[in-house]
């Protein structure tokens, strides 16, 4: 008998639809079937894989879905590769994972060819895998190390967070109890699927309840729009940018076909935004056009989702609310008071069964992360009547466009492969689409030019899209204090003084 939570859940769910891929519908059963034939392929001769990591590359919806409860299965550890990752980054995740296993599609085989001819892991095309008796698969303990996702930080390299099936399991109980997820619920899914928002948010809570999942291979406003325009949703979660592109888009349309994807907004039981502040303007502005007060949350790949604005009740604009169930959090200060009172700020720790185990192979770093038991977010906030309200994070190599967790450091180290690059420094300006954007300063080798194009064009090889500079500065030298630290706050102060975009 297998033990994991989620796929002992969707048993219990049989013929109801699961995943939607445009026309097409999967049904729970289908998904467990598969997922074990997934399972066998991957075993091999093999009785548990006992924890081999078993890296996967494969767009949204069914495919997706049974690789990974395929390597679950297996007891494997799933990693989940970004599909717009650069061949770079993909070797990172595979190799610091030590991913001996890919999972991907036929479509996606260029991507993976020339690294396998490198790194020599064993490939599996899902497409491949052929309809036979699945094998019998082994037992899996919740304390087994589940899924590893990487996430940028205050290091220069990603750091990969392992979560067990218990930690996962934790994460989708509090929010199935806390936004009252249910079987006859159906939201879209366009987020991308190697984070927790779309992972365990979206797809594993819905999975869970026995609801309908429509997948999408990105987000497109348009597409999105006119299935909500068909009352086809209950339940809606995004990143602000989506909302802020949501609006545009609404403004856009003829009032008629407003008015009708404003009801399809209207009757959903619940709309929620998180990954990165949602402005209260934009909160307000949603809720003025739609008649929904959308529930901000706040979370970490680090942690699941730990604060919440409630589901009946006060939904405050710019704050996030109070803990999830079985979510312990405090505040620490500057001097490591714990604060008791409201209206000081200090650093949120969390503490509970939804916390990762470790950073992958990475004790000091693991071990740096928590006081005490507790897990430093890095992130400050201050109680305020009741809301907690997210003030800011106290690294300032942290940036967050669009909802992706950005590393300055580790964009910097990149640019400085640029053969015309001597020094540089990247820092997050204000952005009123993608909450902040990459701007970065450059000091040239001598006689040097460089344009933003063509420092965009150079960039595509080496990191994701949303990683690229959207604002560059020439500059002579970079301000540095007494100590020839770079002053980040300083260099942003040169992009508020030009006006380069
Ligand atoms: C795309 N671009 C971006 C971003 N996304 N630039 C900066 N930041 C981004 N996030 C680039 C595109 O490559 C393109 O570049 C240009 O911006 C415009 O693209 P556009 O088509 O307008 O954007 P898009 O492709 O529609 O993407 C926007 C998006 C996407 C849908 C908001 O960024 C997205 O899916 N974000 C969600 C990320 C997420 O799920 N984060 C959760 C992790 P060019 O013009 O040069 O080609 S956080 C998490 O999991 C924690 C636990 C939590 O709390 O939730
Ligand atoms: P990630 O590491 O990608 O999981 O991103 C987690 C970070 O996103 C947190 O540490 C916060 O800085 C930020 N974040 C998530 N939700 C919110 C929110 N509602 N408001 C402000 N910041 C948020």
């Amino acid at each position: 008998m297998e033990m994991i939570a989620l796929i002992g859940q969707a048993a219990s769910h049989g013929d109801a639809v699961a995943i939607r891929q445009g026309q097409t519908e999967f049904t729970y059963r289908q998904l467990l079937k598969r997922s074990a034939l997934v399972a066998s392929a991957i075993l091999g001769e093999r009785k548990d894989l006992q924890e081999s990591r078993v890296a996967y590359l494969v767009p949204g919806g069914f495919d997706y879905v049974t690789a990974q409860w395929g390597i679950w299965r297996s007891g494997g550890v799933a990693v989940p590769l970004s599909l717009s990752a650069t061949e770079p980054e993909l070797e990172y995740a595979i190799t610091d994972s030590d991913s001996q296993i890919v999972l991907t599609t036929r479509t996606l085989r260029d991507k993976i060819a020339p690294l396998r001819e490198r790194l020599g892991f064993k490939l599996h095309f899902v497409e491949d895998i052929a309809e036979s008796d699945p094998n019998p698969l082994p037992v899996i303990g919740p304390d087994r190390r589940a899924m590893i996702l990487y996430t940028s930080g205050t290091t220069n390299k990603p750091k990969g967070v392992v979560s067990t099936h218990a930690t996962l399991q934790a994460q989708i109980e509090a929010l199935i109890q806390a936004w009252h997820w249910q079987q006859d619920d159906s939201i879209p899914l366009f987020l991308p699927l190697h984070h927790i928002h779309g992972i365990v948010n979206v797809l594993s809570c819905a999975l869970w309840s026995g609801a309908t999942v429509d997948s999408f291979s990105h987000f497109e406003a348009d597409v999105i729009l006119e299935r909500v325009t068909d009352q086809r949703y209950s339940v809606f979660m995004a990143v602000p940018t989506i909302y802020v592109k949501l609006i545009q888009t609404l403004h856009a349309m003829s009032e008629k076909n407003r008015k009708r994807a404003v009801q399809g907004f209207a009757q959903m039981r619940l709309m929620v935004s998180g990954s990165a502040a949602l402005p209260a303007s934009v909160h307000q502005q949603w809720t003025a056009l739609t008649g929904q007060a959308l529930l901000e949350r706040y979370g970490m790949t680090e942690i699941g989702m730990a604060l919440s604005n409630p589901y009946e009740g006060e939904r405050r604009p710019g704050a996030v609310g109070q803990p999830l169930p079985n979510v312990e959090l405090q505040l620490k200060g500057d001097a490591g008071e714990i604060i008791v009172k409201e209206g000081t700020a200090g650093e949120i720790q969390v503490r509970g069964p939804s916390v990762f185990l470790e950073y992958w192979q990475n004790p000091k770093a693991t071990s740096e992360s928590f006081d005490d038991g507790w897990f430093r977010t890095g992130d400050i906030a201050v109680l305020e009547s009741g809301y907690y309200r997210i003030m800011g994070r106290q690294s300032v190599d942290i940036i967050k466009s669009g909802g992706y967790k950005l590393s300055a450091l580790e964009i910097e180290s990149v640019l400085l492969d640029h053969e015309l690059i001597e020094q540089c420094a990247v820092v997050g300006m204000a952005d009123d689409t993608w909450g902040e954007s990459v701007a970065v300063a450059c000091v040239l080798t001598q006689q040097a030019e460089l344009n933003l194009q063509q420092l965009k064009d150079w960039c595509r090889d080496c990191m994701s899209p949303y990683k690229i500079p959207k604002r560059l500065l020439i500059v002579d030298g970079l301000p540095r204090n007494a100590m020839g630290k770079i002053q980040k706050p300083a260099v942003s102060k040169l992009f508020d003084q030009t006006n380069d975009h």
